[in-house]
């Protein structure tokens, strides 16, 4: 029970369990860990792939031939441990080159290089069978009001994507974008904050049709924002390509807490809703095991985050299934939300006086929503008390 199998597409960065606990107040707590020891492990504890950015799979600076043997050796540990890669995604953040971002960076040709960085890994993503680019910009942003232009910025942001676009197309690569939003941290603020942002940006992109989302709950909920509620708008806009998976508990720095810790209301109801919303893509966990932890705690970090999706999963479904639920559902009327509001159309709208000239103001008003019996039962079912 609640043993993962490939079948639940639980992915994870080499950068997650491979992060070796540096923070901006101390050391790294771990010693660096082998990307094949981490394909191998994670494909003991039931994941379905890895994801990279360039540098955590080839260290920066390498040359062509080390690049090459060390592709070569990741592919065979991939093939043997039954392992693919759904994404991977460009380092634009760590080098300092990159202070003042990659693809908005005020230097020109910072921004040529990070193309050229992001183009180059591009090819090795198709080469290793991902069809998601994942696009974190935390470098893009600024500390103070006078140091970035921020339309002419979202200028160079666009000119990027349209560049890529182009590429992908020209390459005839099967791969499709997917920018992840961040309030802040590193940057004092980064571009395209939040899933909303992310979302008006792409529709004024050549080929908005390449560009979808990777949405973070950490993120969201580092703004104060329903993680749900923004998945659910990116479903509705056609525009979820992928999800960052883990914890936060409230407003404060990225906690990066391992998927179910931190707001496990908001777990429930996520979970709820890819579960039932059509969402196919990889649940790909975005997380940092506490630099408290040594490697037996960094694995039972990792397998956590596929048990407690799996048990919320499970608690999602009974919570469906339960015809006291489905009753409460019908007390609140979801069934009639999903019905048209005028689907006799303006003139049928403008026609009824029992829409307005007649319409009981006052006893619609004394209605109850039977919100609390609803929510109870989804709090009896996440607790496992039903
Ligand atoms: C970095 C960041 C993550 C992004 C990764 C993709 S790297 O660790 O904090 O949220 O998803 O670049
Ligand atoms: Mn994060
Ligand atoms: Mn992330
Ligand atoms: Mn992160």
């Amino acid at each position: 029970r609640f043993r993962p199998t490939p079948g639940d597409k639980f992915t994870f960065g080499l950068w997650t369990v491979g992060w070796q606990g540096r923070d901006p107040f101390g050391d790294a707590t771990r010693a660096a860990i082998d990307p094949v020891e981490t394909v191998q492990r994670l494909a003991e504890l039931g994941a379905y792939g890895v994801t990279f950015h360039d540098d955590d799979l080839i260290p920066f600076g390498s040359s062509d031939t080390e690049r090459e043997s060390i592709v070569k050796r990741f592919r065979q540990t991939l093939d043997a441990a039954g392992l693919v890669v759904p994404m991977a995604t460009t380092n634009l953040f760590t080098h300092p080159v990159f202070k003042d971002g990659g693809f908005t960076a005020n230097d020109r040709d910072v921004r040529r290089y990070a193309l050229r960085k992001t183009l180059r890994n591009i090819d090795l993503a198709v080469e290793l069978g991902a069809t998601t680019y994942v696009a974190w910009g935390g470098r893009e942003g600024a500390e103070s009001g006078g140091a970035k232009d921020i339309r002419v910025a979202l200028d160079r942001m666009k000119e990027a994507f349209d560049l890529l676009g182009d590429y992908v197309v020209e390459q005839g690569y099967d791969l499709k974008f997917a920018i992840e939003p961040k309030p802040n941290e590193p940057r004092g603020d980064i571009l395209l904050p939040t899933i909303g942002h992310a979302l008006a940006f792409i529709e004024r992109l050549e080929r908005p049709e390449l560009v979808g989302v990777n949405p973070e709950t950490g993120h969201e909920q580092m703004a104060g924002l329903n993680f749900p509620h923004g998945i659910a708008q990116a479903i509705w806009a056609g525009k979820l390509f992928h999800i960052d998976l883990n914890g936060q508990s409230g407003i404060k720095y990225d906690q990066d807490l391992r998927f179910g810790a931190g707001d496990l209301r908001q777990a429930f109801w996520l979970v709820d809703l890819l579960e039932t919303a059509g969402y196919e893509g990889p649940r790909h966990f975005d997380f940092k095991p506490p630099r408290t932890e040594d490697y037996d705690g960094v694995w039972a970090s990792a397998a956590g985050c596929m048990r407690n999706y799996l048990i919320l999963k499970e608690r999602a479904a009974a919570f469906r299934a339960d015809p006291a639920v489905q009753e409460a559902l019908r007390a609140s009327r979801l069934d009639e939300l999903a019905r048209p509001t005028a689907e006799d159309g303006l003139a049928g709208l403008l026609a009824d006086r029992s829409a307005f000239e007649d319409f009981d103001v006052n006893a619609a008003a004394e209605r109850g929503m039977a919100f609390e019996v609803l929510d109870q039962l989804a709090m009896d079912h996440l607790l496992g008390v039903r």
